[in-house]
């Protein structure tokens, strides 16, 4: 009984361990950088565990139990950054969506001893559900290793903080089980616009846990449409300017599972090198296929960490 119970508890915590992740290395210039060079440290470096409480201070850079010492590097308006993904495995191993958001330090403020409080942060990129009415939802950002997108030419020049979150939704059928994935970088935007960012919120306070798009199930019934969390991006698609929209299907190049340093290049899992670096569109189609070609941890829960119930119309749902 004992030796069965020793069993459980190890089962579980392997469970537990085994598939989480952090975003640790910044993107630039298509040079993953040191880990946590300009990334500030966050408290899951070790364990990779998610935030589930969008109310607490962790919601923001989940820092709060490291000293903050993460350097600041200058980037272009209008250039593309990233942020790369570690973990067991290291990609974006979970059902879920990317929203990366920027808020400016104060002026007179060092960005590296600015904690980011305040009704400051606006959205500049996400990577949403696709879905087609309840025949299908599948989830572009599902299984990258990398997430890019560009840095807005009309922003302001100046410091600034860059969060990116992933939202998890596989166990996200009740309150608090959606899992935040979240880095905040330091940078220093230079040549920038006059452009007035906006709609502006404040982490915690941006989301309460029960937006339709973080408390859902994303198995059955099949959602008709996905509601992405948080303000809309700014600038908004077609403002003019000459920043890409970023687009419902994930613009930016992303970089699949098993590939760490190139960065320009839509990389797939196997060797397969595709030519869809800037959209997406293609690469969902050919990631679903994938899915159903080749039974991988990025498609489907391992039998070892999952309840599947056999039952028709019923999807298994991934336990941790
Ligand atoms: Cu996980």
């Amino acid at each position: 009984m004992k030796f069965l119970s020793v069993l459980v508890a190890v089962a579980a915590l392997a469970a537990q361990a085994s598939a989480h992740y952090t975003w640790p290395n910044l993107i630039v210039g298509g040079v993953n950088t040191s880990t946590w060079q300009y990334v500030r440290q966050t408290n899951n470096w070790q364990d990779l565990n998610p935030v589930t409480d969008v109310t607490s201070t962790d919601i923001r850079c989940f820092d709060s139990l490291e000293s903050g010492t993460a350097s600041t590097v200058s980037v272009a308006a209008g250039a593309t950054v990233g942020f790369t993904v570690v973990g067991n495995p290291s990609n974006l191993y979970h059902a879920g969506v990317v929203n990366v958001y920027m808020a400016k330090a104060p002026s007179g403020t060092d960005v590296a001893a600015w904690d980011g409080s305040g009704t400051v942060w606006f959205k500049v990129f996400e990577i949403p559900a696709a879905t087609d009415g309840g025949t299908s939802i599948t989830f572009p950002a599902e299984g990258l290793a990398t997430v890019n997108f560009p840095i807005p030419a009309q922003l302001p020049s100046g410091q600034y903080l860059i969060r990116i979150e992933h939202i998890a939704l596989h166990v996200a059928t009740t309150f608090a089980g959606a899992q935040f994935y979240i880095s905040c970088a330091q940078v220093q935007v230079t040549g920038g616009g006059t452009g007035t960012p906006g709609p502006l919120v404040a982490f915690p306070g941006a989301y309460t846990g029960n937006e339709p798009g973080i408390l859902i199930n994303i198995y059955w019934p099949i959602p008709t449409e996905y509601i992405q969390p948080g303000p809309p991006v700014w600038p908004a698609s077609g403002s003019g300017g000459s920043t890409p929209p970023a687009s419902s299907t994930g613009a930016g190049t992303t970089t699949k599972a098993t590939s760490t340093t190139t960065v320009a290049t839509t990389t797939k899992a196997s060797t397969t090198t595709t030519s869809s670096t800037g959209s997406s569109t293609g690469g969902t189609v050919a990631q679903f296929a994938q899915c159903t070609q080749e039974p991988q941890p990025a498609c489907r829960p391992s039998p070892a960490r999952s309840s599947t119930v056999s039952v028709p119309g019923f999807f298994g749902v991934e336990e941790d």
